[in-house]
């Protein structure tokens, strides 16, 4: 029924870095539609926080505290999940870190820790997630990508090298895991105003003008702008939808933008 296209009832969620921001905005949407989320964070503090955010929002919502980039913590937490909460029907792989230093600059260690968190440790969520869903042969992965899946901006180097390969781990999965009924795509945020973009969000600073105009909607994003995306791609909406990536950018990447004074 099409009414029924975006019910998410008896749904087990699970998003990784979903303790604030974009994460807990997408878990809020996917929880309001029904699914029972799991909210994965690395720091204790934010995730009581946002466990409490939804308790008191009457949302359903159980906390993980894990760091998706240990392999042993990740294969300990998703079989705890599997066993106590149940096999699940979606991931979204969101826990992401950013690092914005000149290339010249950046120092290996660096490069190595924003590239084990934004690429390597979502690969070993899903293929976790996936080890659930191919003898159920129904599920969603949605890969948390960005505009630096498609575009480069100095200082994020790093960040783009991770992101541009996570988009094409998504379509990679959606090659092989298809077929088993799982619909595997990414969300491409604009520029979001969140604690990551903090400092280069804030009105007056070069880069916060220099992206309203690159931004045909003329503004920057808020974590809310990203609900319909993870709801669609979580739902069965999204069933013949695969290896997408769905950016959510106010129009930036349709665009070479427009000088400020024709604004
Ligand atoms: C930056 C931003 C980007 C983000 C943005 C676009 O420093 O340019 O933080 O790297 O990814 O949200 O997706």
């Amino acid at each position: 029924m099409i009414k029924d296209l975006f019910d998410l009832s008896g749904k087990k969620a699970l998003i990784t870095g979903g303790t604030h921001g974009i994460g807990l905005a997408m878990a809020k949407a996917l929880a309001y539609a029904g699914a029972e989320i799991i909210i994965n964070g690395h720091t204790p503090e934010r995730l009581e926080n946002a466990i409490n955010q939804c308790e008191s929002e009457n949302l359903r919502a159980a906390g993980f505290l894990f760091d998706i980039t240990d392999e042993k913590a990740v294969f300990k937490n998703m079989t705890e999940i599997a066993d106590k909460i149940g096999p699940l029907d979606i991931l979204i792989n969101n826990a992401a870190v950013h690092k914005r230093i000149k290339l010249i600059d950046y120092s290996f260690r660096d490069f190595q820790e924003v590239v084990n968190v934004n690429l390597n440790a979502q690969f070993l969520i899903a293929r976790e997630a996936a080890k659930m869903m191919i003898p159920k042969r129904q599920g969603k992965i949605i890969n948390m990508c960005s505009m630096m899946s498609e575009l480069g901006r100095e200082t994020t180097g790093a960040y783009a090298a991770a992101k541009g390969g996570l988009k094409m781990l998504t379509r990679s999965m959606a090659t092989e895991w298809a077929e088993y009924n799982i619909q595997i795509n990414g969300i491409g945020p604009g520029y979001i105003k969140t604690d990551a973009t903090g400092p280069i969000a804030e009105p007056g600073n070069p880069i916060h003008d220099f992206i309203i105009d690159r931004t045909p909607a003329g503004r920057w994003g808020r974590p809310e702008d990203l609900q319909g995306a993870a709801l669609f791609l979580a739902s069965k909406a999204s069933d013949y939808v695969n290896g997408q990536i769905l950016y959510v950018d106010g129009g930036m990447l349709a665009t070479l933008g427009k000088p400020s004074t024709s604004r």
